[in-house]
């Protein structure tokens, strides 16, 4: 049921999936078929050598080739600029999500700008190495987004076309787009609602580095943080260092006769110069701030808009 303007993208990149790409791809336009929503599929494929491109080729959806690898954030960016939905869903082509409930996760857009589906379990590549340090950075941006969010790197969501539009060049190459793109919803005033999901055991092979792909994800969760609220990044470790300098001076000038130590200057002086850069940061955060013209979704605003 392809149509011109479709209510729903489905951008789906690929990297040598060639076994399950067709499953994938029959599940998805089954359920939505079934469910009487108007969609298209986009499938980006990124240099596969497995006949991943050739193959998508004979189906019945859009597809993008690239000749070279840039990687499936990149994929997700361009599959998303040229989709032509209001809604864009993300999901990989792995068998690990389910992805015959992409009509179910749309419908929960109501008052929400994104909805994304959170696993109740780590079932991914190496996770046992991958469940700690994932839990830790998700705790990290969950303090610095001052949400609680369950799920910070999940494949699977659905979200508004013109809200993620105003975003897309914020997106990283790899991975962590998908942290991206929660982090800038929710920096800039935009709604996420989590519905659980089950998540399955990967079909063919994992493309992901848990050393390199972990990297980039603690680095663009901070990143996120410093392009739009670098004062919580800076300022407690500079209120804990003031604190206790204060602390070691008020000691200093009752127990050592008004000499103060060495490194209560220290640490005085990091804690102003760390105070210094957060206000700094945020003063040069403040004068650039991008404009924002998309309203946030309200209750209601589903069936009036989609
Ligand atoms: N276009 C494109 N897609 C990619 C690339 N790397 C991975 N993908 C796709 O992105 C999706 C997720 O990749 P996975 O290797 O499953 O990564 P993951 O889900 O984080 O890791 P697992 O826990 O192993 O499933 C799949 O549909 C891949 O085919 C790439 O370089 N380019
Ligand atoms: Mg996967």
């Amino acid at each position: 049921m392809a149509e011109p303007t479709p209510l729903v993208s489905i951008v789906l990149p690929v990297f040598n999936e060639v076994t399950h790409l067709e499953e994938e791809v029959t599940r998805i336009s089954k359920a939505l078929d079934e469910a009487e929503m108007s969609y298209e599929i986009i499938v980006v494929d990124d240099g596969s050598t497995d006949g991943s491109g050739e193959l998508a080729e004979t189906l019945e959806i859009r597809v993008l080739r690239f000749a070279t690898n840039r990687g499936s954030g990149s994929a997700r960016k361009y599959g998303t600029m040229s989709a032509h939905g209001e809604v864009v869903v993300w999901t990989d082509v792995d068998m690990t999500y389910p992805n015959d409930q992409i009509a179910e996760l749309v419908r929960e857009m109501d008052g929400y700008d994104q909805v994304v589906g959170a696993r109740n379990s780590e079932e991914g590549t190496v996770k046992f190495l991958r469940g700690p340090a994932k839990w830790l950075i998700r705790k990290l941006a969950s303090y610095l987004s001052r949400t609680e969010i369950p799920d910070l790197n999940s494949g699977f969501r659905a979200f508004r076309h013109d809200v993620a539009d105003q975003f897309l060049y914020l997106l990283p190459r790899g991975f962590s787009c998908v942290t991206t793109i929660t982090m800038a919803f929710l920096s800039n005033g935009y709604s996420i609602k989590y519905v659980p999901i089950e998540y399955a055991t990967r079909a063919g092979k994992s493309k992901f580095h848990w050393w390199n792909d972990t990297q980039r994800y603690l680095l663009q969760v901070v990143r996120m943080v410093l392009m739009h609220e670098p004062i919580r990044f800076f300022g407690p470790p500079a209120a804990i260092l003031g604190l206790v300098g204060a602390g070691k001076m008020v000691f200093d000038l009752i127990d050592k006769n008004f000499r103060v130590g060495t490194n209560t200057i220290v640490l005085l002086g990091l804690a102003f110069a760390l105070a210094g850069v957060g206000l700094i940061s945020d003063l040069m955060v403040q004068l650039n701030k991008r404009r924002h013209d998309v309203m946030p979704m309200t209750l209601g605003d589903r069936d009036s808009r989609f």
